[in-house]
């Protein structure tokens, strides 16, 4: 875990990415950026260069030998991302080269940043709250138009001023109740309770609201995992290469083709899904590895968002009894139509199938695949929360927006019952330390900052 660093060091990393690229940036932040710079540049001065320009010279090492050609780029504070000066070295793209300039940095008086320790230092000199700073990791991490939308609309300030609106509303009212406490013996309301009771009740729904975009929100960063599950030879890796549109599992006749899991990305519609491609799941089986393969099976349908689980018609045996508890998370497909109409005499689909289940016909394979994409997004994503409105993708917000509605409802019981003011004011303060704790406008634990910045990537 990062530690909480002093601001007067100093730091520098190498902002791109591992391996051989165009261009390599080196990055200094810290109130020595610019002399450190200074001193391993040959160029201009520095020093007595403007904030937002950029010069081209030499990096060399300390005998004076030329490591690489650069373009520095100048950010001097507080207008810069971390509101501290910062140097931006722009380099050759070899891992070799970027090395040797960190080197350079640190021998002339930078420390090594910690992983997200530029953000972490953003947010320590007020450039952003706590949101936003999750957001930027959020950002980098964006791998479908639903995470980069959301996390943008995070990193702009939207949702933190949603809740600072929130939160401001409560002091106003705090600050009342407050003075009718210094007032206590001339027994005043200063505090108007019906429009307090009816402010609660607004601000309570929209927490409710802000919870309730924690599953799609949940959705929207981390995918949505679908584990297709059903007996040997139903047709589950037939149906994930037809999802896939590639010949990504081997599908045979025999049984028992899938031994290991398979687990492959699928856009739906902007939103990231994983479908997991199982071993059938026969209740008998003296095989040991494929055994070993339907208890993994059972373990991916538990923990799935969404099951499709995938039946041959023709397959007399009983369904798998072990799913019923996850019906609501389970849509049925049947497999085989064709066979079926064949030994059937051209039985018409209506006839077996039921609403929100869908029927696989060869023939027009994709029109089934179409209709299952619908329905998986359908149950995943929903229709209840809006992509415009502000989604919660952050599993610490929402544990703390779950405080929030706690407090509000003990504030409106409060209300209800004639608490007195100075318990009032107890319940209104809890309610803006859970709100405060989202933004990072009360202290937050040290280690919960080490935790948020430790998961960004170093030169961030
Ligand atoms: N006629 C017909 N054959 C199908 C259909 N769907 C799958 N099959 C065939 O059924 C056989 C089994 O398909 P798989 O996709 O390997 O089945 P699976 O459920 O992955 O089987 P395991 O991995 O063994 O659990 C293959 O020969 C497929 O070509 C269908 O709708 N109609
Ligand atoms: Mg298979």
């Amino acid at each position: 875990m990062i530690e909480y660093s002093s601001l007067d060091d100093t730091i520098v990393a190498i902002s791109t990415p591992p391996g051989v690229g165009a261009i390599g940036i080196v990055r200094l932040s810290g109130n020595k950026s610019l002399t450190i710079a200074n001193d391993i540049f040959r160029g201009k001065k520095l020093e007595e260069q403007k904030s937002h320009t950029l010069h081209f010279g030499h990096i060399v090492n300390k005998d004076s030998q030329d490591i690489d050609e650069v373009v520095i780029g100048i950010f001097r504070a507080p207008h810069s991302y971390t509101g501290e000066d910062i140097i931006e070295i722009s380099g050759h793209g070899s891992p070799f080269i970027l090395a040797q300039i960190l080197e350079v940095c640190i021998e002339a008086g930078a420390r090594l940043a910690l992983p997200g320790e530029f953000t972490q230092r953003a947010f320590l000199n007020g450039k952003m709250d706590l949101v936003q700073a999750e957001a930027v990791g959020d950002l980098i991490h964006a791998t479908s138009q639903a995470s980069h939308l959301s996390a943008l609309h995070h990193l702009k300030g939207g949702y933190s001023s949603e809740l600072n609106d929130l939160r401001e509303r409560l002091i106003h009212f705090s600050a009342l109740v407050e003075l009718e406490l210094d007032f206590a013996e001339e027994d005043v309301e200063f505090a108007d309770r019906t429009t307090f009771r009816a402010y609660l009740s607004e601000i309570s729904k929209k927490t409710h609201r802000l919870l309730d975009s924690f599953k799609l929100g949940n959705a929207m960063k981390n995918g949505v995992s679908v584990a297709i599950i059903g007996r040997p030879n139903a047709g589950k890796s037939t149906l994930l290469n037809a999802l896939l549109n590639e010949e990504r599992a081997i599908v045979s006749d025999i049984a028992g083709t899938t031994r290991d899991t398979i687990e492959e990305s699928l856009n739906i519609n902007g939103y990231l899904f994983r479908l997991i491609d199982t071993a059938g799941i026969r209740q008998h089986t003296d095989d040991v590895i494929e055994s070993m393969g339907i208890e993994r099976s059972m373990f991916n349908a538990r923990k799935a968002d969404i099951i499709i689980y995938v039946k041959d018609l023709l397959d007399e045996e009983e369904s798998i009894g072990w799913l019923a508890p996850y019906q609501d998370k389970t849509i049925e497909v049947f497999t085989k139509f064709d066979i079926y109409q064949e030994k059937y005499h051209d039985q018409p689909a209506s006839t077996i199938l039921q609403s929100g289940k869908i029927l696989l016909h060869p023939n027009h394979y994709d029109i089934g695949i179409q209709q299952l994409k619908e329905e998986v997004f359908k149950l995943a994503i929903g229709s209840s929360v809006s992509r415009e409105d502000t989604i919660v993708t952050n599993a610490r917000h929402y544990e703390a927006l779950k405080h929030v509605a706690d407090s509000l409802n003990d504030l409106a019981s409060g209300l209800d019952n004639g608490l007195t003011g100075d318990l009032l004011a107890l319940d209104i303060r809890s309610c803006l330390y859970y709100l405060g704790l989202i933004t990072g406008k009360v202290d937050v634990d040290k280690d919960v900052l080490g935790a948020i910045f430790s998961s960004f990537c170093i030169g961030k």
